[in-house]
This record gives C-alpha cells, sequence and structure tokens, in this order.
C-alpha cells in the first residue's frame, strides 16, 4: 500500500499494476462518470516507478538547461522572466518540450495518456501541447493563479480536452499540488486577466475566486496523474516544504480538428506565439457568455 498525505484514498499496488497493459491504462466506469461530472479525476499508478526514473532523467537534463528551448517557452510562470539562471525561478515553464527534445515523443507517458484520452473523450484526440511544471522548494511564492485553460487558448468548436498531469514527485498541499472547482467546467469560460499588466508582460492569465468557490486540492503519488477538461477552474498554492521539488509534466489532448484550427491561426501553444494571436484567447474576451 501506498498513501501520499491528503490523497483521496490509500492504493493497493497490485489493483494499480493490474491496470497497464503495454501502451494502455485501464479507466474504470466510475472514473469516466468523475471525469464528466467534476471536470477532473485522478488516476493512480499510470506510470511505475522504473517508467517515472526515465521520463524523470529526460526532465531534470531541461531544468539543468542541456536541452536548447528557444526564448519565452522557458520562463518562470510567475513573473514572466525567461532566460537567467532558474535558481530564481518560482515556477519552472517549460513549453512544448517534445518540440524540443523530439526524441522525447512517444514515450510512455504520451502513449498511455493518449488511452487514456480515447477512453474519456472518445476517438480523435491528439497531442496539442505539452509542458514541464516545476517549483522549487522553499517557494511559497510558487503559486499557479486560478484559471480555465480555455481562457487561455482561442475558441474553436470543439471543446474536447483531457490535460494529463503527471506527478513527477509526490504533489501534496504542502508542495504545490492542482486544486480544483469541481463541476466548474459546466460554467461558460470567467473573464481572466493577465497576472501583471498587459499580455506582452505576461503570458499568465487568472481569474478571481466567487464566494461560494470551494477548491478541492487533490494530493497525488509520483506515477499518477489527474486529467481536466479545459473548463474546470484550478491552479495551485506555493511549495512550503524545505525538500520537495514538485515536478509535473502535462501532456494535453484535444481534437485532431481543433489542433488543426489552432495551427492554421497561428496557435501552438508557445510562449513565442504572435502577440496578436495571444490577445484573443478566450479568457479575454469579456463580453463572453456561453460555454
Ligand atoms: O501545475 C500546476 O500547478 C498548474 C498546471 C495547470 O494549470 C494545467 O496543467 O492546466
Amino acid at each position: 500500500m501506498r498513501s501520499v498525505p491528503g490523497s483521496d484514498a490509500p492504493a493497493d499496488d497490485a489493483m494499480i499494476d493490474g491496470r497497464r497493459h503495454g501502451d494502455r491504462y485501464r479507466v474504470s466506469d466510475e472514473e469516466i462518470a468523475a471525469f464528466h461530472r467534476d471536470g477532473y479525476v485522478h488516476l493512480r499508478g499510470v506510470l511505475s516507478p522504473e517508467e517515472v526514473d526515465d521520463i524523470e532523467a529526460v526532465y531534470n537534463m531541461f531544468l539543468r538547461g542541456e536541452i536548447a528551448v528557444e526564448g519565452k517557452d522557458f520562463n518562470d510562470m510567475t513573473s514572466g522572466v525567461h532566460g537567467g539562471d532558474i535558481a530564481r525561478y518560482a515556477v519552472v515553464n517549460v513549453m512544448l518540450p517534445r518540440r524540443y527534445h523530439p526524441e522525447w515523443q512517444g514515450n510512455v507517458f504520451e502513449r498511455r495518456a493518449a488511452s487514456i484520452a480515447a477512453q474519456l473523450c472518445g476517438e480523435g484526440m491528439v497531442i496539442d501541447f505539452d509542458q514541464l511544471l516545476a517549483k522549487h522548494p522553499g517557494r511559497a511564492d510558487a503559486v499557479f493563479g486560478w484559471h480555465q485553460d480555455q481562457a487561455y487558448w482561442i475558441d474553436t468548436d470543439d471543446r474536447r480536452t483531457a490535460t494529463c498531469w503527471l506527478a513527477v514527485d509526490d504533489a501534496t498541499l504542502d508542495n504545490g499540488c492542482m486544486q480544483f472547482l469541481p463541476g466548474s467546467h459546466h460554467e461558460p469560460v470567467r473573464p481572466h486577466h493577465p497576472l501583471h499588466g498587459e499580455r506582452s508582460a505576461s503570458h499568465t492569465l487568472v481569474t478571481d475566486l466567487q464566494p461560494d468557490d470551494v477548491m478541492r486540492p487533490v494530493a497525488i503519488a509520483r506515477g499518477d496523474i489527474t486529467v481536466h477538461n479545459e473548463g474546470v477552474l484550478h491552479g495551485s498554492g506555493g511549495n512550503t516544504t524545505s525538500h520537495s521539488w514538485r515536478r509535473a509534466y502535462i501532456v494535453a489532448f484535444r481534437s485532431n480538428e481543433t489542433v488543426a484550427v489552432e495551427r492554421q491561426l497561428g496557435f501552438s501553444h508557445s510562449h513565442n506565439d504572435a502577440l496578436a494571436v495571444l490577445e484573443h484567447v478566450d479568457g479575454l474576451r469579456h463580453e463572453r457568455t456561453e460555454p
């Protein structure tokens, strides 16, 4: 048995291992229902400890700067700073690692996540983007502001999404695990604003919580994932531990048609995309009232 402080329930290792079959991970009917009801779901043991070790080796090459990443695609999500010494970053953000390290394409996380996206959202789901988000220990300011992902994205007809968030370290309330507002994906996209000044200065978009919003922290173990929908309100707190990194590896799936439309419009999820495109994302369209 293993458990993470604050996690919803201890997990039985034998039961978890039985759910991985090569490239596939079996999602239960209850988990599929939870994803559609709450806008997110926690799936245990999607990767084995050895599989996470392999992922971690490449992850750390990115953190050590051994893999070149262009311009703003290597940045601090809290300050918008890019380049320079990452020891000063609160939330290290690497956008599109599979673009910058093509050898990673087709890795075991991508393959299992693809099987999960198909079970949750149906056929025709493809990788839209990937991302690494790492919080240094001892950074109470490593806060990822409340947002809906759709706020960062342009409007498209097919809104199916499965954003798979892999814990490379145990993710706990203390080191800044994900927190979700269950069911909020049924609401329209809320108005968002750049964290600092204009969008040119701040890629990060945030929205304010409403009085009745009760965020639910979801602590998960290394090798577990959460999967969330583009409309669910979420974010995470700082890393107040003295010793524990909080490293996450994210692979986001959307429909083939949606990804094609995005690319046609010059939207690739790179922070280097043209400002004209980045200024026309959903969360900045304040007049929006429908999902
Ligand atoms: O890793 C975090 O704390 C936030 C990640 C996030 O917002 C996302 O994956 O959509």
